[in-house]
């Protein structure tokens, strides 16, 4: 394992990550001991549209893939409309390889409720949802534990300190569907029904839950913003770039010696990042890496430059996602990799529309014949003619997503795909296998 240079060191930003390692974080007493509810005492001081206003100025961007502007959301919210508003939190993380969420709502849950208040007094919300993954029971648990707290001190309920703002907030655990982290078919599942995604426009800033305005953001969004409300905007730029401010969580897994979660100011590049997890496992060389979890296109070891924000991503033609890069090595078949995410699509489809529903089921399958030594070169155009069926053709992202590894691992990795063909690779897959297709 090799040693973070001091200079390496020094881009570690911990804000949301800070608590984490604080034993107890978890609780009330030590979370109000380590600045907790401080932002919101604050907060209930200022009109709601100057906290809209802060949270603008800071330049803070959505954490669940998109970066859409979150202040920009949250002035989508009509005022005056005479209709009850929302804030649904997406605790739905389910990208292979992303791991942000989960572990600051079991350290750290205070900080999302805080981030919860603010937020629904800012949008003049009197009802807050969390929706958290069904599979993730630990962290629920310490959710509502946390939800239970707040009440207890007046945080949450009528007349929040004082200040005449009422908010009731539920924590909602889901079936286990990745298709609801998709925040329309969350909002489906949340009012009773099977999770599809809705069309959209209308978005949920003015037709979301029960038909009214609500604000949909990510787990790292809603924490970030007692930090910003207690440190300003100017403060939060500090850390990133100018169109992707603030710090950021970057997961890492695979081939590295140390991984895990590190915050880090926006900009970052892999190869600090690997660095600050004590390097690649010894006996490998980094071959190819997720930006953003497996919806985002592969980028490869000369991408290793690459600054992590929004713009750098997207010049190196992929997208920064939930900052989920996994890491895979020389010893690590990009064609079998592919095939097990797309096996993830396949079988987390909703089945709304045909482009994902079918292309994803016989993508799979091409993938199952190249892998059990049995495939064509004509494979090859096929699956890149299903992706063009795919994409850009699908009713939600999902399917989009699932076109990512299989073009990009095509762009840069087709000699892979050819040694399957060409039977230079031995067979990953047995005949029985294929058989199971
Ligand atoms: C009002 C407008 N609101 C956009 C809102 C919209 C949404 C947000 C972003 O997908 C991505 C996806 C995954 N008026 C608006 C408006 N909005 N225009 O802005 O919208 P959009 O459509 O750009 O993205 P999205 O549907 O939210 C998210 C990618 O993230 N992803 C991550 C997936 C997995 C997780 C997880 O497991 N936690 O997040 C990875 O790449 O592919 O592209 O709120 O309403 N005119
Ligand atoms: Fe459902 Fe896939 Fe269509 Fe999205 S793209 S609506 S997940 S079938």
């Amino acid at each position: 394992m090799t040693t973070p240079r001091p200079e390496t060191l020094a881009k570690l930003t911990p804000v949301l990550t800070k608590r984490w390692l604080s034993p107890d974080a978890w609780r009330i007493g030590t979370y109000e001991k380590l600045d907790g509810y401080a932002a919101l005492r604050k907060a209930v001081k200022a009109h709601p549209d100057d906290l809209i206003q802060l949270i603008k100025d800071s330049g803070l961007r959505g954490r669940g893939g998109a970066g859409f502007p979150t202040g920009l959301k949250w002035g989508f919210i009509p005022q005056g409309d005479g209709k009850p508003h929302y804030l649904v939190v997406n605790a739905d993380e389910g990208e292979p390889g992303t791991c942000k969420d989960l572990p600051l709502m079991t350290h750290d849950p205070h900080s999302l409720v805080e981030g919860v208040i603010i937020a629904s007094y800012a949008i003049r919300a009197n009802r807050a949802y969390i929706y958290i993954r069904g599979e993730a029971v630990h962290a629920a648990r310490r959710l509502r534990n946390a939800v239970q707290e707040a009440y207890a001190k007046g945080y949450l309920g009528t007349n929040i300190l004082g200040s005449g703002f009422d908010l009731d907030l539920v924590v909602h655990s889901g079936a286990g569907a990745y298709i609801c982290g998709e925040e329309t078919a969350l909002l489906d599942s949340l009012e009773g029904f099977r999770g599809q995604p809705r069309l959209r426009p209308p978005f949920p800033a003015t037709h979301g839950l029960y038909a009214s305005p609500t604000v949909v953001n990510n787990v790292g969004t809603i924490a970030s913003v007692p930090y910003i409300v207690l440190g300003g905007a100017d403060w939060w730029k500090t850390m990133g770039t100018e169109k992707s401010s603030g710090p950021m969580i970057y997961s890492l897994s695979g081939r590295i010696a140390n991984p895990g979660q590190f915050e880090c100011s926006m900009g970052i590049t892999l190869r600090e990042l690997i660095e600050l997890a004590g390097g690649m496992q010894p006996g490998h060389n980094l071959k190819f890496w997720t930006p953003g979890g497996s919806s985002t296109p592969l980028l490869t070891a000369e991408h290793l430059d690459v600054p992590l924000d929004f713009e750098g991503v997207a010049a190196a033609g992929s997208i920064l996602g939930t900052t989920a890069t996994q890491i895979f090595s020389d010893q690590d078949c990009p064609v079998y990799a592919t095939y097990r995410w797309l096996e993830f699509y396949h079988h987390e489809s909703c089945g709304k529309c045909t482009p994902c529903r079918e292309g994803n089921y016989w993508m799979v399958r091409v993938y199952r014949r190249i892998l059990s030594g049995q495939g064509t070169h004509e494979d090859l155009d096929t699956l890149l003619d299903t992706c063009d069926n795919i994409l850009g053709r699908s009713f939600c992202g999902l399917g989009d997503g699932a076109t990512s590894s299989v073009t990009s691992s095509l762009k840069y990795f087709k000699q892979d795909y050819l040694d399957y063909i060409e039977g230079r690779t031995a067979p990953k897959l047995s005949d029985k296998q294929l058989v199971g297709a």
